[in-house]
């Protein structure tokens, strides 16, 4: 065997070195994924349930020793490789009426951290102060509920889902829009909690909350913006009879049948609901969706409205 010269041998030892280096690099690299959105789920503490969503529990928990909110969902709700990217725009969507997503697990069950809302959804919110709030207070809910949906407009964001019972409220009458995007993901499964059935029916492969959607996006399964446009129509109805259902006393199938052919609910009951709040409820559910004001208008008239 030829004797190694001095500098060979530093450079096979460099070279055995370089790579050892890189090998326990990859041995003990960390687990979580690289993508920043995504974290490793053991971060985050569960504490009290808060309530049940339609498609899963929802706790409080702490996240940086930050309190939180952790929305978990049922297997099979979403593909997680679908929900992961539709998360990456969400995650850039910012605004002080817009629920912020803090970040998400992709391991099944699915978490979705986002802010805590103190007082919880819009929906309960209403349902236990009926003739309690002033016309003024529904109209600033409805007011915030418009500007952060312009800001989604203007991103060419559709929320898909906008109902009373995805708006949280936080303290000092903050209202915030939460869960948009998340329809998208949706996946029709065969087994619709009970919950989950109360508001929306499977077509095809996807799901849709009937009584919220405009007839347009039922029939071609395709959503607009003007579609969320319609949503909110439906959502100022929620808000001005403190969280009734919309269509009451009609099933499913009447729903599906009458608002295609042209019906629209009456103004709801005086003096709970304004002529002018009325008025702006017709205009969102115009047949044609070009006809249908846009959020940004929406947002200014809302703020032109008295109360
Ligand atoms: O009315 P709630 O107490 O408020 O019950 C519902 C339940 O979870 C299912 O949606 C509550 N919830 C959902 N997201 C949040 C959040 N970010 N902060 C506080 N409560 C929330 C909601």
């Amino acid at each position: 065997m030829m004797p190694m010269s001095g500098e060979l041998s530093l450079v096979l030892t460099l070279g055995v070195m370089v790579g050892m280096a890189i090998l326990l690099g990859f041995l003990f690299r960390p687990t979580g994924s690289a993508d920043p959105c995504e974290m490793n789920c053991r971060a985050i503490k569960l504490g009290k349930k808060l309530g049940e969503g339609s498609f899963g529990v929802v706790y409080q928990g702490l996240y940086n020793n930050t309190p939180v909110a952790v929305k978990t969902l049922r297997r099979g709700t979403m593909d997680p490789r679908d929900f992961l990217k539709e998360a990456q725009i969400m995650k850039t969507m910012e605004h002080p009426n817009l629920i912020r997503l803090l970040a998400v697990c992709t391991e099944e069950p699915i978490y979705i951290i986002t802010e805590l809302m103190k007082n919880g959804s819009l929906l309960d919110y209403l349902k236990v102060r009926v003739g309690r709030l002033r016309l003024y207070d529904q109209i600033e809910m409805a007011a915030q509920v418009a500007s952060g949906m312009a800001y989604l407009e203007m991103k060419n964001y559709i929320h898909r889902d906008l109902a009373a019972r995805n708006v949280l409220v936080g303290e000092n009458n903050v209202y915030k829009v939460a869960d948009f995007g998340l329809a998208r993901v949706l996946q029709a499964t065969p087994m619709l909690s009970n919950q989950t059935k109360m508001y929306y029916i499977s077509v095809g492969k996807a799901i849709f909350p009937l009584r919220w959607t405009a007839p347009e996006a039922i029939a071609n399964e395709r959503f607009t913006i003007k579609c969320d446009v319609w949503s909110f129509g439906i959502l100022l109805y929620e808000i001005m009879t403190f969280g009734e259902i919309p269509y009451p006393n009609m099933t499913d199938s009447q729903v599906k049948q009458m608002v295609p052919n042209g019906y629209r609910m009456p103004c709801p009951v005086d003096p709970y609901c304004s002529k002018d709040m009325y008025k702006i409820m017709l205009d969102c559910w115009k047949e044609n969706k070009y006809d249908r004001p846009t959020f940004k208008a929406l947002k200014m008239r809302l703020r032109d409205v008295s109360g």
